[in-house]
């Protein structure tokens, strides 16, 4: 296990972290473009090159659409990259796709792994320098500053695309040679051979007339020993946008790629408002979006979205303060559905809201299924909900999964709401505040409206505020 300390600057003024809790530092915008040209081996994807359309199935009354999309690594690092098929040195390399719509970011499609087994030594980020053995030997390396192309047809190739589930994201680790390795894969489902194991996208996710104004986003990883253990992993995911057509929802790439960010920092060039908390497990990264907005009927709407960019602990809850006289009305969750015979669950997680606290909560526990509905890596879940007031700036918490402990996460969170007369925002209008408005009374300092105790905002606490704090006792 390794252990990151961060160092960043917080974006926002005001942010507390709860004491006792894990690392949890906000460096907003930071994809993790900090970690070029860092010590070591460090693998990125310089570039996702092209898309793969397959068609669809229809699984249990549902059209599902396949896609695989290319990529060319760049080892960036100082040290070159081993890339063996024969061991776990070797990247795997998952593909997810993303849409933004009506000021929300979701994951709508995820991919099983490519297992990398071959490396071209090309120059697509800088100059490649000898010392790359690349394809054919069990000593192959991506050589010091060189690139390797993946074609989307490679990575769209399902007899070499392997479960998540055997991979250790933190660590880069997966069972060993590729060979003996996807005998233990499971079987391809029947019916699927079109959308088995490649990125898999309802089809109402794509309809153009359900989806206007949409962004569509792709999204691809690699995961490496070496890179991990040189600590060199949080720029692993590079984006590009993508447009889907009204035919057949055949994807095309546009523009360039976004080189050493997952596409969740997409979500504040379409939404400008989207803050970010970027915040460490012990043993891997979480990148928090969230955004508030104001709803038609004038209470606020609260949206996170939480994307785990390489924690094998993973996430189990997500919590909320929620504080006096706050009402929570619609809370929501959405995940991702695992596919092709992946041994995860799927069940959504339980929303409950009491004693101050909403809490959204995987069904099981780690001791109870190994197996259960985790946030894991490379997938990023939805946490909404509306309030009674607007947000300020707070402390929510991200649970972990396989080991105790959770992760302050600074966000927004409802402001108290106060009765009419109730200074101290306690519940109960009384004595305590009466004593508040008597010391205050007067005009209101500087003149400014709203002082303490000047409820009708008139710049003084007078009789008629009084009058007011009366009418509301008890
Ligand atoms: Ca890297
Ligand atoms: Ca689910
Ligand atoms: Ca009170
Ligand atoms: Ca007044």
């Amino acid at each position: 296990m390794k252990t990151r300390i961060l160092i960043g600057t917080f974006a926002a003024a005001g942010l507390a972290l709860g004491v006792g809790q894990m690392t949890a530092i906000a460096v907003p915008g930071d994809g993790g473009t900090s970690d070029s040209q860092a010590p070591g081996t460090d693998v990125i994807v310089g570039a996702i090159n092209g898309v793969s359309n397959y068609g669809t199935n229809t699984v249990g009354g549902v059209a599902l659409y396949g896609y695989a999309f290319g990529t060319t690594s760049c080892n960036i690092g100082t040290a070159v990259l081993r890339w063996s098929q024969a061991s776990s040195f070797h990247p795997v390399i998952p593909q997810n796709c993303y849409r933004i719509k009506n000021g929300r970011i979701e994951q709508i499609g995820m991919s099983w792994m490519k297992y990398g087994f071959c490396a071209l030594q090309e120059s697509l980020c800088m100059t490649c320098q000898s010392g790359g053995v690349g394809c054919g030997s069990s000593q192959s390396t991506l050589g010091i500053g060189c690139s390797d192309p993946y074609g989307s047809s490679l990575n769209g190739t399902q007899s070499g695309l392997g479960p998540r589930s055997h991979v250790n994201a933190s660590t880069g680790y997966f069972p060993g040679d590729t060979s003996t390795e996807i005998g233990t894969w499971p079987a391809m489902p029947n019916g699927q051979s079109l959308i088995a194991r490649r990125i898999q996208i309802k089809a109402d996710d794509l309809n153009p007339t359900l989806n206007v104004g949409a962004v569509y986003l792709a999204e691809a990883q690699y995961v490496h020993p070496d890179d991990a253990a040189a600590n060199n992993d949080n720029n692993n995911a590079s984006y590009i946008k993508v447009t889907v057509a009204a035919s057949g929802y055949a994807m095309a790439l546009s523009g360039s790629t976004f080189q050493q960010k997952p596409a969740i920092y997409h979500w504040a060039q379409v939404v400008p408002t989207v803050a970010y908390s970027v915040v460490d497990a012990p043993d891997g990264r979480f990148i928090v979006g969230y955004n508030t907005s104001v709803n038609p009927n004038g209470t606020t709407h609260y949206e996170y979205a939480i994307y785990n960019f390489n924690s094998d602990a993973s996430g189990s809850s997500f919590s909320v303060p929620i504080a006096n006289g706050v009402t929570v009305t619609n809370a929501t969750f959405k995940d991702i559905s695992y596919h092709s015979n992946e041994v995860y669950d799927g069940t959504d997680w339980t929303i409950t809201n009491s004693a101050g606290v909403l809490k959204w909560q995987c069904t099981q526990t780690f001791a109870q299924n190994v197996n259960a509905n985790a946030l894991r890596f490379g997938t990023l879940y939805n946490f909404a909900f509306d309030a009674n007031t607007v947000g300020v700036a707070g402390s929510t918490s991200l649970g972990l999964f396989k080991t105790a402990g959770s992760i302050a996460v600074p966000g927004l969170v409802p402001a108290a709401f106060c009765r009419i007369g109730d200074l101290d925002c306690n519940g109960v209008v009384d004595g305590a505040d009466l004593g508040t408005m008597l010391s205050a009374w007067g005009p209101c300092p500087g003149g400014t409206p709203g002082c303490a105790g000047d409820l009708d905002r008139d710049t003084a606490v007078s009789g008629s505020d009084l009058g007011t704090l009366l009418a509301n006792w008890g």
